[in-house]
């Protein structure tokens, strides 16, 4: 009886002592960091080598990495990533590191397949909200040649996209102005080959569904609430919207643009998808040099479905094959050895 006790005691010492061993962060980068800037701060000619980017990544065949078969670009490789992963990367507490990952891991595509010699930009939407649909549609981003074409096509009554295949379906739409195609930019003959949604596979058209309603929500105002969070648990919440009811940053930026950036899977369909989410990035490591103790904070539930479990530096992200696995430590600084990139 007494050896038993003993034995379990030396076992569970030796596991404990193996679990506790302290990790070390990746080093600082040494090379020069990529400097991701906001869309309009580019000259003519770094936009247009960023679209043309986007571009060579939709004509190029599909790795066959991801576990999506039906991908048939290399673009279409990191919209699978994103419906197989997404219900297990939003509403939980590496849903911000998990995208940091996926749009390094799509700069890295841009630059190293595609030779684009930038970084992956952002696109501050708090610029564009201050004047309703006026200031919103004379954005840069949506520029028709050296942007990324306007709206949708209007479907007058339409009724939110993708019949429930969203998670974010079930909020109110408010007024909508688009909703079909889009009709000019570069991307505007581009066909999706995944989603609506996780589980369909239809060939179809970006759409896009410009809602006002949703404009507030990604303000100047809104964006400076959420930098007052006092930890990481608070930051993310305020800044995903989910789980609660209130649409916040996150979700508003997607929702105010619509369409494809409505779907909870396949919003990533959308180019602009990547510049919003740089932008949440950027908010995010605003944040996290706000105080020492914010660097390398995080929490939140490990998955969508019970037992939860807090998140730690520890945690492993899976990317469908589109790399490796990948700690939320390897992410948490973006000036990194691994990243190697940083916001201006
Ligand atoms: C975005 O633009 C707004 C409005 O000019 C500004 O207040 C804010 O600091 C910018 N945000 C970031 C994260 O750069
Ligand atoms: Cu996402």
């Amino acid at each position: 009886m007494r050896f038993f006790g003993l034995l379990v005691l030396a076992v569970y010492t030796s596991i404990t002592t193996a679990t506790v061993l302290p990790r070390t962060p990746p080093p600082k980068c040494t090379k020069p960091l990529l400097e991701r800037r906001e869309w309009r701060t580019l000259s003519t000619a770094q936009k247009d080598e960023y679209l043309n980017a986007v571009k060579c990544l939709m004509k190029k065949p599909s790795s066959g990495v991801t576990s999506k078969p039906q991908a048939r670009t290399r673009y279409d490789d990191f919209v699978a990533s994103h419906i197989t992963l997404g219900d297990e990367v939003h509403m939980v507490g590496h849903f911000l590191p998990w995208h940091r990952l996926l749009l390094s891991l799509y700069e890295k595509a841009l630059r190293e397949e595609c030779g684009y010699t930038g970084a992956q930009p952002y696109w501050n939407w708090s610029l564009d909200v201050d004047n309703g649909m006026t200031s919103w549609a004379a954005s840069p981003i949506w520029d028709p040649v050296h942007g990324f074409g306007g709206n949708g096509v209007h479907i007058p009554n339409y009724n939110g996209p993708f019949n429930n295949n969203s998670n974010f379906n079930g909020w109110v739409v408010g007024a909508n102005t688009g909703g079909g195609c889009i009709q000019d930019g570069p991307f505007k003959d581009y066909m999706l080959a995944l989603g609506p949604g996780p589980v369909l596979n239809q060939d179809r058209c970006i759409t896009r569904d410009w809602i006002p309603t949703y404009f507030p929500m990604v303000s100047a105002g809104a964006v400076a609430q959420v930098l007052n969070s006092p930890n990481f648990e608070a930051f993310r919440v305020d800044l995903e919207g989910v789980i609660t009811p209130q649409v916040k940053v996150h979700d508003g930026g997607h929702l105010a643009v619509g369409g494809e950036m409505h779907d909870l899977y396949s919003s990533n369909g959308e180019p602009t998808f990547y510049l919003h989410h740089a932008h949440l990035d950027k908010i995010w490591w605003d944040w996290q040099q706000l105080a020492s103790s914010n660097l390398y904070d995080v929490s939140g539930r490990s998955g969508p479905n019970p037992p939860f479990q807090d998140v730690t530096l520890d945690f492993m992200m899976r990317s469908d094959g589109l790399t490796s696995l990948v700690s939320i430590e390897d992410v948490m600084d973006i000036e990194n050895e691994f990243l190697c990139f940083t916001y201006i």
